[in-house]
């Protein structure tokens, strides 16, 4: 049931999308009708499979500043000779939402208390919770975050999945209209004022923006880029893939959206400390999201808020889209720590 009903989400919004070249104020009420049903759609947020799966860079790998559009197979191929982390869940209690609430959590191989980590909080996509990540193996987080940590290009990593659906109802459920969304857009306050402080607690991380990273796919992503725009002081390190629609007000073929904020506000506030590193990226044939991430990038640059943005060819609303992300992000940092 759950199966076919999520391919018959992927159906419609391929042949919704896919010929959405540009994605325009003007699609009116040609909404998309959603089941808005309790049926469980989780495995829509780790990514549309496509057949591009696998297909990774065969370049050689070179440190510098550069954006490499795949992941190189040398750090997603899974090595005999290093030992990887392994993810464990835990629980934290939420002021915000005023309920216990869960997390995923990858750990280092050797992870020790007497050693301090950097921190990546990574947010999955629309109906994902906090298994999307960590349940699916064909993202190659743990061997893309273990492989660059074992040839020394960045430090050991922990990497938190939160459950980004920061609501106080426990009967209230994701969905493509303006309320059902406001959850994810309250997971700003989750994060900041429960989750991080829990995670500084419980784990030997280290803090400060430095060692803070923030990256998320899809409506993750969004999440990603509003946040980073409100509180650029708490994350050295951002990558925002295949960010959702919805952070300024906008029609796609699924919901009119309200926005959070307005097109002149995706901006960082005069004085703000910038991230080091804030990456926007997609892939080239993304039939979900289509070219909403070009746009923010484009919002972005006209109201000098200062990023990179890179395209990845080929590449649908997909692991290679993630496993591209996430590389840029761990190369940049390796770079960027490597010439400061
Ligand atoms: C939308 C298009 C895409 C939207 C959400 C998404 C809430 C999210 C997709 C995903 O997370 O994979 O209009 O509105």
């Amino acid at each position: 049931m759950k199966k076919k009903l999520v391919t018959l989400l992927m159906i419609t919004m391929a042949a919704t999308f896919c010929a959405c070249g540009t994605n325009t104020d003007t699609q009116g009420d040609n909404n998309m009708t959603v089941n808005n049903s309790n049926e469980d759609l989780s495995s829509f947020a780790s990514g549309i499979k496509t057949e591009d799966e696998g297909n990774a860079s065969e370049t050689e790998f070179v440190l510098n500043n550069e954006i490499d559009e795949r992941c190189p197979v040398t750090y997603e191929a899974t090595r005999g000779n290093v030992s990887y982390g392994e993810f464990t869940h835990g629980t934290y209690y939420s002021e915000t939402c005023g309920m216990e609430r869960g997390y995923s959590i990858l750990l280092p191989a050797d992870y020790s208390k007497d050693k301090g980590y950097p921190v990546l909080y990574l947010l999955h996509g629309i109906f994902g919770d906090e298994y999307s990540f960590s349940q699916d193996k064909a993202n190659k987080i743990k061997e893309i975050a273990g492989n660059m940590a074992a040839d020394g290009l960045i430090d050991e990593t922990i990497i938190v999945c939160p459950n980004m659906y920061a609501t106080s109802d426990p009967n209230m459920k994701p969905g493509f209209d303006n309320e059902s969304c406001l959850p994810y857009d309250n997971f700003i306050n989750d994060l900041i004022n429960d989750l991080m402080p829990h995670i500084e607690s419980e784990y030997s991380v280290l803090t400060g923006r430095d060692n803070t990273y923030l990256a998320g796919f899809s409506m993750g992503g969004r999440e990603t880029i509003y946040i980073t725009l409100q509180r650029p002081e708490l994350f050295g390190y951002v990558c925002a893939i295949s960010a959702a629609p919805g952070i300024v007000p906008t029609t796609d073929k699924f919901m009119t959206h309200n926005g959070m904020i307005s097109e002149d506000e995706m901006k960082f506030a005069d004085d703000a400390t910038l991230p080091n590193v804030f990456i926007i990226c997609c892939g080239t044939r993304d039939s979900v999201v289509g070219t909403y991430p070009k746009q923010y990038h484009e919002l972005l640059e006209t109201n000098g808020a200062k990023h990179i943005w890179y395209e990845i060819t080929g590449a649908d609303h997909d692991n290679n889209a993630i496993k591209s992300g996430l590389f840029n992000l761990f190369k940049q940092i390796a770079f960027d720590k490597k010439n400061s």
